[in-house]
């Protein structure tokens, strides 16, 4: 959420959403239970922070609760990224957190699109239609947040891969090899 407030966005339909690195990170370490549990209170915390664009309720509730909810998502591969890890295979470990930005970011932007196509169509510019506009826009927009959620995972895990893996999975592992 706080990082929401450092300003990447271009008008009210292109922008770089920062909040999903860490949404990525949280989601791969912990499952997706937590992760569309920490997604939808993200989604939530748009309110009493003043950050939602509001043009319809059913907009709303499909740009907030929804699709930041979706953003979990990323949480798909955390079992395979810790198995991965675990094992010494960083290079499969690259590629789970690829997919899971992916899954995550997609789910996400997928209702954006939705969205954009319904509600923003008075928004669209240079003669595109509502569809177009909101392809392109939250088409941009998604792959730029995705970019940069997998570059700085990808860092972070480079560094200290044991912060993907709960302290508990990695005790146990420990416990396993010492037998
Ligand atoms: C074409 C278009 N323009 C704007 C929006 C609104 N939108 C897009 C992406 C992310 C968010 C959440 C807060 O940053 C919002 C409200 C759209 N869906 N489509």
């Amino acid at each position: 959420m706080a990082l929401g407030f450092i300003p990447t966005s271009i008008g009210a339909s292109f922008s770089v959403s920062l909040g999903l690195i860490p949404l990525t990170i949280f989601s791969l370490r912990r499952g997706w239970k937590a992760g569309i549990a920490a997604g939808f209170l993200w989604g939530l915390l748009h309110f009493p922070t003043g950050q939602v664009y509001y043009l319809s309720v059913i907009q709303v509730l499909i740009e907030y609760p929804i699709a930041f909810t979706f953003g979990g998502f990323a949480g798909l591969y955390a079992t395979k990224l810790q198995k991965a890890t675990l094992a010494g295979d960083y290079k499969k470990g690259y590629g789970y957190i690829v997919a899971g930005a992916f899954s995550g970011g997609l789910a996400r932007y997928f209702w954006h699109f939705v969205a954009g196509v319904v509600f923003w169509g008075s928004y669209a510019m240079w003669g595109f239609s509502p569809f177009l506009y909101s392809l392109v826009m939250n088409g941009l927009s998604g792959l730029a947040t995705i970019f940069v959620a997998i570059v700085v995972s990808v860092l972070i895990y480079q560094k200290m891969p044991e912060l993907f893996i709960p302290k508990e999975i990695r005790r146990a592992y420990q416990l396993q090899n010492s037998k």
